[in-house]
């Protein structure tokens, strides 16, 4: 055998093999958040087992190396060894430099064939640095065993890059379900790969005190457990049986609690703790009765805790030395600069009843119970001070005046925040609308039981946390938004991480990048490198913008039917005749000219084979579908359906009043017109209306139908009052139907009166009532 023939098969064995070596060469660059940017170059930087890795020897940074060095040994299986010059080849070099304009968290990537190197301020640029660079290599790298045959290129780059928003949060409520610490680490491994930065740990709320105190260890031998009611509806939960032990809940210790802060701190995390008062505190008087104006021993709940009447008695001075002991402790364990205290939704009926309270009220002078309030807050607020720290509060904390360094947490809207920022106070924008990941993602009839809601991604990416009403000075007291996953409805760590991701990084995009590169298609398409990655983590993402909406529009004067999915470039197939859509079915290329009644099913299709569901819409067609229609006042911006057409569609609303379908009015009236184009002979009108009062949601007092003539004569008239009364609890939806003896009319006009005002006997008395209204139907 000559030399050539051994030489020559050894060739083409390497050959071969580097050949089959999985390789991100052809995959275009792609980074969520989006980067300020990125210039691709020629050629790559291959990391191989002779890698080095140099960083200064400040702790933080020495943090930053180890924290790449243990993702990389994972998956590549090469341990980095350290470099002991710039020069080297085949390095990466973190370097701390001192460039004002990359701030706190910015960061410059240089990528060249024989070196990286990531400057940066602080340790914080750096590590969000890394995981840039950890997603310029294929997704593998995130595997968690070792991954065989993959080429560990970086394309050569320059990659400037800094965050619009100062605070990106994520909350996580362990109190309506308890998580262990284990699952705590994975939520902040997200929220990291995410360049976020802050962890929002709500630790205490009715059904569960999840933080060790030692000087109230009844707290965690009491307060943190309930009796297990985990087979039942929230909302429906019976009270413990006599005898019955509380066995479902849990808490972290005090050292489970350092151990998840450095956890976060490796990550450049910041752990915010909330101690929820004076309201939501009921379970605090399983342990400690006495703190509660009525002074009763209460059970923990095991669900559902509405109104929450139970609260602090602000007028007993232990009230005030139990949470400054708490706050203590609080303050011991974690470094943030802020302490959140809650704040939200204390129904003050017990306040007005106690004599304590009431005393106070009079002896600091307050007007009334918001006031009162007020003074607990700026109490706490002052107590914080103290001790060098920074109070935050939800929205309600506006209420009766605001603490004079209070930062507000806006969720029922924008409005709180907006009414903080032009008072000169820092806000963090996390609107239900927006940024409530407890909320319904895609349809309800597919998804896991949700709260209600419907928060779709795209809806989270466009989510701006600065309004418009807003100036520059003020808009400066913007800190930035989190998302809220609140846990009534989600038990599990595998169901958390579904309600969190993906909506998780349409967030992180939106508070990362800049307005202007806030762009969905692109998003789209990056996303699909996002979700491959959290395959390698095994991250249990949704699925829910999967869906295929279905909604009529009005093209050119025709009534049409758009599909829509938030999915990127996937087709979506579909049938009108009841059908199962399969991949043989017609492809959806523009909107369908629909003129019956028609079952429309539609599904989205990879490789021929149907994602996660189709969804389904039945249009029933009656003599107003399509026509022109007016809307004398407008619903309400949160409830705008597809405006006045949406009630001559075609297509009713289902079971949930947010599913688009529903339009809503607040305090004021439903003057609805439709035009049916020439007179036709008309048997009766009917209208749907949604009741629901736990959500403020109430029949109307009277429905109006009339009918007018080409000259706009009216020639029929009727009146009608709904059936269901608004002492029925849960959803009713009624049709309501006036019937004429064939008439022959033009014009149709509804009118539903709002009875405008919320009774005495409901908890939000004297508020203004909503009226939901959907599909008038002429025939
Ligand atoms: C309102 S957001 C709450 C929470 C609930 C959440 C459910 C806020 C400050 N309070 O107590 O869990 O709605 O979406």
């Amino acid at each position: 055998m000559n030399k050539f023939s051994i030489i020559f098969p050894a060739i083409l064995l390497v050959f071969l093999f580097s050949c089959t070596r999985k390789t991100n060469e052809l995959k275009p660059i792609s980074i969520i958040p989006q980067p300020v940017t990125i210039e691709q170059q020629e050629g790559y930087f291959e990391i191989n087992k002779k890698t080095r890795i140099i960083y200064p020897i400040e702790k933080n940074a020495k943090q930053v190396a180890e924290y790449l060095k243990e993702i990389l040994k994972k998956s590549t299986g090469y341990e980095l060894a350290p470099g002991s010059s710039n020069n080297e080849k085949n390095t990466i070099i973190l370097n701390i430099t001192g460039k004002e304009e990359l701030g706190n968290e910015g960061y410059e990537l240089k990528i060249v064939k024989d070196k990286i190197i990531l400057s940066a301020n602080k340790s914080n640029g750096l590590f969000y640095g890394v995981q840039s660079l950890l997603q310029l290599l294929l997704a593998d790298i995130f595997n968690q065993q070792q991954v065989e045959n993959v080429k560990w290129n970086i394309p050569c780059c320059n990659i400037y890059d800094k965050p619009r928003f100062p605070w990106r949060g994520m909350h996580l409520d362990v109190s309506r379900h308890f998580f262990p610490v284990e699952f705590i680490k994975r939520y902040i491994d997200l929220i990291a790969m995410h360049k976020m930065n802050i962890f929002h740990w709500h630790l205490t709320d009715d059904n569960g005190w999840r933080i060790e105190i030692k000087k109230y260890p009844l707290l965690t031998e009491a307060a943190a457990w309930r009796v297990d009611r985990e087979d039942m509806h929230w909302r429906e939960v019976t009270p413990p049986e006599p005898g019955e032990e509380a066995t479902y809940g849990g808490f972290y210790t005090q050292e489970e609690i350092r151990d998840v802060i450095a956890y976060a701190a490796q990550r450049q995390i910041t752990v915010i703790p909330e101690i929820e008062m004076p309201g939501h505190t009921s379970e605090v008087f399983a342990a400690y009765p006495e703190l509660s104006c009525r002074g009763e021993k209460l059970y923990v709940q095991p669900g559902s805790y509405w109104p929450n009447t139970d609260i602090f008695c602000a007028g007993n001075e232990d009230v005030f030395t139990f949470l400054e002991d708490v706050l203590d402790e609080v303050m011991e364990l974690f470094p943030a600069k802020y302490i959140h205290i809650g704040g939200d939704e204390a129904t003050k009926q017990e306040w007005e009843k106690c004599p304590k309270c009431q005393d106070r009220i009079k002896s600091e002078g307050l007007k009334n119970e918001h006031e009162l309030q007020s003074y607990f807050i700026k109490r706490i607020e002052k107590y914080l001070n103290s001790k060098g720290k920074l109070l935050i509060g939800w929205d309600e904390i506006l209420e009766g005046g605001l603490a004079p360094e209070a930062t507000v947490m806006s969720w029922r809207g924008f409005q709180g925040g907006i009414d903080a920022a032009t008072q000169g106070h820092d806000v963090i924008m996390c609107p239900t609308s927006h940024c409530y990941f407890d909320y319904y993602q895609g349809n309800p009839d597919f998804e896991p039981l949700a709260i209600g809601g419907f928060t779709s991604l795209k809806k989270v990416y466009s989510f701006n946390p600065i309004p418009e009403e807003l100036n520059e000075v003020q808009s400066k007291h913007i800190l930035g938004g989190q998302g809220n996953v609140w846990t009534e409805y989600i038990a599990t760590p595998e169901h958390a991480e579904y309600m969190s991701v993906p909506r998780m990084t349409a967030l992180a995009e939106v508070l990362w990048s800049e307005k202007d590169d806030h762009n969905w298609e692109s998003f789209q398409v990056r996303l699909q490198d996002q979700l491959s990655r959290f395959d390698q983590l095994n991250v249990n993402y949704s699925k829910g913008s999967w869906k295929v909406n279905i909604f009529p529009i009005m093209e050119d004067g025709k009534y049409k039917v758009e599909l829509e999915s938030e999915q990127f470039d996937a087709p979506i197939y579909y049938t009108l005749d009841g059908s199962e859509p399969l991949a043989e079915s017609d492809i959806y290329q523009s909107p369908l000219m629909i003129d019956g009644s028609t079952i429309i099913k539609a599904g989205l299709f990879v490789d021929g084979e149907l994602q996660e569901y189709a969804s389904e819409k039945e249009i029933v067609f009656h003599k107003g579908v399509g026509k022109n229609s007016y809307l004398k006042e407008p619903p309400s911006r949160k409830y705008p359906a597809r405006g006045a057409m949406s009630l001559v569609d075609g297509l009713k609303g289902s079971d949930n009043y947010r599913d688009g379908y529903w339009l809503g009015f607040q305090g004021t009236d439903l003057n609805f017109e439709v035009d049916l184009g020439k007179e036709e002979t008309i048997n009766t009108v009917g209208a749907s209306f949604f009741q629901n009062t736990g959500n403020w949601i109430f029949m109307p007092e009277r429905v109006t139908f009339e009918i007018l003539d080409s000259d706009k004569k009216m020639i029929a008239k009727n009146i009608l009052i709904p059936d269901a009364t608004s002492e029925v609890k849960g959803t009713i939806i009624e049709d309501i139907k006036a019937e004429f003896d064939v008439i022959v009319g033009r014009y149709i006009k509804v009118h539903a009166k709002n009875i405008r005002t919320i009774p005495d006997w409901h908890e939000g008395a004297g508020s203004k009532s909503w009226i939901f209204v959907d599909e008038v139907v002429v025939e």
